[in-house]
């Protein structure tokens, strides 16, 4: 078993009932097990300024998948709930699921980058993160928690509790 974290995130076609839809369809992942989630936070977009606020939250798994089989599986879910993947770095979507962790491993091919390489830097990934794993280390760029010391919390608001 390996235990992985799951970013999830939505700006279109109502974000709050598509990251629900998206937390379902994870828990019924083959050899998978949803053990536990954030709650909903809302955030104001990085990247282009012109799309709405999203929906964000992070999950914990543990799964006997591959990360690129998982990584299969969570494109075929973002695919079920309308993903159109457009052309803007960072624009609009219904759903975004990113794989941040799996395990302690790092992975650097052309499918995958985990960590995911801009975790670090965001603050809704990090403090819904540390809401589920206060412990947790990032490979590579150490603990949440002082990864969070220098962390702007502005724009992230917790929505609904887990
Ligand atoms: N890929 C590589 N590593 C990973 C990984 N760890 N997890 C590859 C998932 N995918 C990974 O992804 C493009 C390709 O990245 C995939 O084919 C996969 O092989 P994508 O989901 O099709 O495209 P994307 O999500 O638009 O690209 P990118 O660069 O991953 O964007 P991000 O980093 O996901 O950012 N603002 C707020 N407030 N909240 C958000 O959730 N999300 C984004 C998207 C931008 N701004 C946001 C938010
Ligand atoms: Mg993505």
């Amino acid at each position: 078993m390996t235990c992985v974290y799951i970013g999830l995130g939505s700006n279109l076609d109502n974000p709050k009932s598509q990251i629900s839809r998206a937390i379902n369809a994870l828990e019924k992942l083959p050899e998978t097990e949803l053990l536990r989630c954030s709650s909903l936070y809302r955030s104001k977009p990085v990247g282009p300024d012109d799309q709405p606020d999203y929906i964000n939250a992070v999950v914990m798994l543990d799964t006997t998948l591959s990360a690129l089989t998982l990584l299969n599986h969570i494109q075929a879910i973002e695919d079920q709930q309308g993903r159109i993947r457009g052309s803007e770095r960072w624009g609009p979507r219904t759903l975004d699921l990113d794989l941040l962790l799996y395990g302690d491993e790092r992975i650097n091919n052309k499918h995958l980058t985990v960590p995911h390489q801009e975790m670090h830097k965001r603050n809704f990934v990090l403090y819904p993160l540390h809401e589920i794993s206060p412990g947790i280390s990032i490979p590579g760029y150490g603990p949440v928690e002082r990864l969070l010391e220098h962390m702007d919390s502005s724009g992230l608001e917790k929505i609904i509790s887990a």
